[in-house]
């Protein structure tokens, strides 16, 4: 049967005003709404409108009738500085200055009420690449949608790169910058990928030295200024693999006349790849055309993303754009390198040594994000258990419900604490501050962080999507985007494993200094804490978990280095665990601390912090597991 054409009008009339008013089409379902808005949900401009153009034109009231009367509200987003408790506590604490307040809080406004339907529209408009102009050229035009662009505007003008510059706070500034992008990040439609980038660029280039031909590109890198500001990439990754550059990289150096070089190679995975430079690594060929094979034949480059006269990329095929899982805002491609012109930032074989300065800022930033995503997931279901009512009241009226957002809040507020420790260890060394146990803290945990605020992220996301009930699997609530984007948290800037493994080279590289360091200051947060009689149950978990950890160091020591290996997760998560609770402790002992960061700590204690020290003694890590894993995966016998 056709439509009627009152129906169609209707359709219409409906969408256009939504585009209108929002930039983005919204679901009819919202404009059907208007007579029958449930109490306490607002209704919107489109609705208003929609009730005004309908009346006007003489449609009869119970032809609505037919979709019902009961319409749920929406979780509502509200400015995230103002509802983060934790985030105002710990900056009460450390940074009370009234202009980092009022900065934070006005961001805060803007990201609920602007900045977030920016991100929504990324989302929406995902980028699309151009290969040829109508007359056949090649162009290779990556088109972004305006949100995007906007979004790198925002980001000078906010400070989100320059603040760690900037150093105005000191020691504390990049506490400051962090505490920005966190409360940026679930609405940037995944502008905090470049901005993390850039952002280790520019520390690259500052520990390589701001000279020419890169001390305009640090300008550039950490301005406040729209029109001068850029962000860079981080080409690491080539077919063969991106865990293990040191094999996998293809990519050839040519020496030019000029002391600049020319790279050939092809980069499987470039993100935001509409930044305006890059750093990449590539092996620097002799006069004979030949390479060092391995890590000791990499070096640093530094090169331009620029174009000809003839309107074509210099030295760049972008090949396609990845078709991702998540992250779809941004773009991510494989990009041929054909004579890009570049320069040696690093000593010939020294690049990945040169580059970890970047992987150091990448993985803060991807931790940031991992808390910010379990924040914000916590934030809308903590705001829906007030509008949404099951079994005859308010979801936040069921202790069941309450407990399982409870727990998801106590892991939320860990990563978040041990995400900020890593910024004050970071913060410390940028300033000149840093004792050596600082030094040796920030090298373990960056990597301990990011292994589990990455993988808790998905867990607590996936958790949280779970409270909306099917509302959280429904694309267009927005949240399942959130979801998607959290699981490349645990995969870029090193996946769990490859991370677990990194940290015991830095354990193997210090000789134990940096559990050295852990362990003295992981005492230390305890002392301080001990005179605080309702957190004893908490200081004590914690107190014999690090035992356990000693012990297991101890014996651990003494075995192989496969031994070793098999624990390398394990190790990993208890890590962070333990470090974790101790975070919460102090946080709690403190003076100002309320009831609420008492019993976050006692909750947190209450799990198994040591996980090494348990799978140790069930003979987890002994030789025979391993070649029993193995056969159990691929279900074959095992050969005595
Ligand atoms: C929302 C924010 C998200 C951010 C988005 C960014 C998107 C980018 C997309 C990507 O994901 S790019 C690819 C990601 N790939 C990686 O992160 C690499 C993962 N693999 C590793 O980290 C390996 O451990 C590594 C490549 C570093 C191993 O290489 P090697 O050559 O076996 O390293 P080796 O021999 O252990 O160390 C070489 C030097 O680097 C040593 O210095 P020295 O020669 O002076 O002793 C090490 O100390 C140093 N080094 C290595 N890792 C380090 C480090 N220094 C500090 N920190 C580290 N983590």
């Amino acid at each position: 049967m056709a439509a009627s054409p009152a129906i169609l009008s209707r359709r219409a009339a409906g969408s256009s005003c939504c585009r209108l008013w929002c930039g983005v089409t919204r679901p009819l379902v919202h404009i059907r709404s208007a007579r029958a808005t449930e109490p306490g949900a607002r209704k919107r401009d489109e609705e208003h409108m929609w009730e005004a153009a309908s009346d006007a034109a003489g449609y009869l009231p119970f032809s609505r009738a037919s979709v019902g009367s009961f319409f749920q509200g929406q979780p509502v987003l509200k400015n995230p500085f103002l509802e983060d408790a934790l985030l105002r506590g710990y900056l009460k604490r450390h940074l009370p200055q009234e202009a980092v307040w009022s900065d934070l809080n006005a961001f805060g406004e803007r990201v609920a009420k602007e900045i977030d339907i920016w991100g929504r529209e990324c989302e929406l408009n995902p980028p699309r690449l151009v290969h040829f102009d109508p007359w056949g050229q090649r162009v290779d035009h990556i088109v972004t949608s305006a949100a995007w662009k906007r979004l790198k505007d925002l980001s000078a003008q906010e400070g989100l790169v320059a603040i760690g510059y900037e150093k105005s706070f000191g020691e504390w500034s990049r506490v400051y910058q962090m505490s920005k992008l966190y409360i940026f990040s679930p609405s940037s439609g995944l502008y905090t990928c470049p901005l993390a980038m850039t952002d280790g660029a520019a520390k690259v280039i500052q520990s390589t030295g701001v000279s020419l031909p890169v001390e305009e590109a640090y300008g550039r890198l950490t301005s406040r200024q729209p029109e001068r500001f850029w962000t860079s990439g981080q080409w690491m990754t080539e077919r063969q693999g991106g865990s293990d550059v040191g094999t996998g990289t293809e990519t050839v150096a040519v020496p030019q006349t000029d002391g600049s070089y020319k790279l050939h190679g092809f980069k499987w995975f470039t993100s935001a790849t509409d930044a305006d430079m890059t750093l990449t690594l590539a092996r620097v060929q002799d006069r004979s055309g030949s390479t060092t094979p391995g890590s000791r034949g990499l070096s640093l480059f530094y090169a331009e993303v620029s174009r000809g006269e003839d309107g074509r990329l210099r030295g760049i095929e972008v090949q396609r754009l990845k078709d991702k899982l998540g992250t779809r805002q941004m773009p991510t491609a494989e990009l041929l390198l054909d004579g890009l012109p570049a320069y040696r930032l690093s000593e010939e074989g020294r690049g990945v040594a040169s580059i970890a300065n970047m992987l150091t800022i990448t993985r803060i930033h991807n931790s940031v994000s991992a808390a910010a995503a379990m924040r914000r997931v916590v934030h809308l279901a903590r705001d829906y258990a007030t509008r949404r009512t099951a079994f005859g009241k308010l979801l936040k009226d069921h202790p069941l419900h309450m407990q399982t957002l409870a727990r998801m809040e106590v892991e939320t507020r860990a990563a978040f604490l041990l995400v900020m420790d890593v910024c004050r260890l970071l913060g410390r060394e940028e300033s000149g501050l840093a004792s050596q146990l600082d030094v040796h803290l920030l090298r373990l945990l960056t990597p301990v962080v990011k292994l589990y605020t990455g993988k808790q992220a998905v867990a607590v996301v996936s958790e949280g999507l779970e409270s909306f009930g099917g509302q959280g699997y429904i694309e267009d609530t927005g949240l399942p985007g959130i979801l998607r984007d959290a699981q490349v948290l645990s995969i870029w800037e090193g996946t769990t494993n490859v991370l677990s493994l990194d940290v015991l080279r830095c354990v193997a590289r210090s000789s134990g200094m940096v559990l050295h360091a852990y362990f003295t200051h992981i005492k230390a947060l305890l002392a301080g804490a001990s005179g605080v009689s309702s957190l004893a149950p908490a200081v004590k978990a914690v107190g014999d978990a690090l035992s356990e950890l000693e012990q297991f160091v101890q014996i651990a020591a003494s075995r192989s280095p496969s031994y070793l290996e098999l624990a390398a997760r394990d190790l990993g998560y208890s890590l962070a665990r333990i470090y974790a609770g101790a975070l919460l402790i102090d946080h709690a002992s403190w003076k100002d601390a309320s009831s609420h960061d008492k019993h976050a700590a006692l909750r947190w204690c209450e799990q198994e912090l040591c996980l090494v020290a348990s799978k140790q003694k069930r003979g987890c890590y002994d030789s025979s597991t391993a070649s029993l894993d193995a056969a159990l995966v691929f279900d074959q016998l095992i050969q005595d």
